[in-house]
């Protein structure tokens, strides 16, 4: 595997790592907070960052590359509202999104189409993630400051997501 290649499927590692530790952080902050349903659907996302985190490092194993497990930024752990922390989870997904395009353009560069075919997997499973992370924030600015309003949302959470990512 070239090296640069090696080097930003090393950098994509540590944006998951990083995207896992973060939602970690926003369930412990909507548990506290009483939103369990924020806070379930929180612990599964980080779960699923950890997975891709993974799939990453076998994949540049497999590769006879060389994995480089990064040290993490610590997260943010203080949220003024729902806002806000959705607000983080979509500048968040878009940040990988940008990233994970960069790495598709530098494999067509190199012309590497085995980690390009790789990554195609991660195109769509973005596409996924921001949707679903536009459509939770939209229904919140929906919601404004309304008490009840958020209560339903906390409660429906997992239902909206599970519809969403069904579409
Ligand atoms: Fe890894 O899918 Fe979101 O960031």
């Amino acid at each position: 595997m070239n090296s640069s290649i090696e080097q930003l499927l090393n950098n994509q590692i540590k944006y998951e790592a990083q995207a896992s530790i973060q939602y970690l952080a926003m369930a412990s902050w909507a548990d506290a907070q009483g939103y369990n349903g924020v806070a379930d659907f929180f612990y599964s996302q980080s779960e699923e960052e950890r997975l891709h985190m993974t799939k990453l490092v076998k994949f540049v194993n497999e590769r006879s590359g060389k994995v480089l497990i990064p040290a993490l930024e610590e997260p943010k752990h203080d949220f003024e509202s729902l806002n806000e922390l959705f607000e983080k989870f979509l500048n968040s997904e878009i940040y990988v999104t940008e990233q994970i395009s960069h790495v598709i353009y530098e494999c067509l560069q190199n012309k590497d189409y085995n980690v390009h075919n790789f990554m195609q997997w991660y195109v769509t499973e973005q596409l996924e993630e921001e949707a679903m992370a536009r459509t939770l924030l939209d229904k919140l600015n929906i919601i404004g400051n309304d008490k009840s309003g958020h209560y339903l949302f906390d409660r429906d959470i997992n239902v909206i997501a599970a519809k969403q990512s069904n579409e």
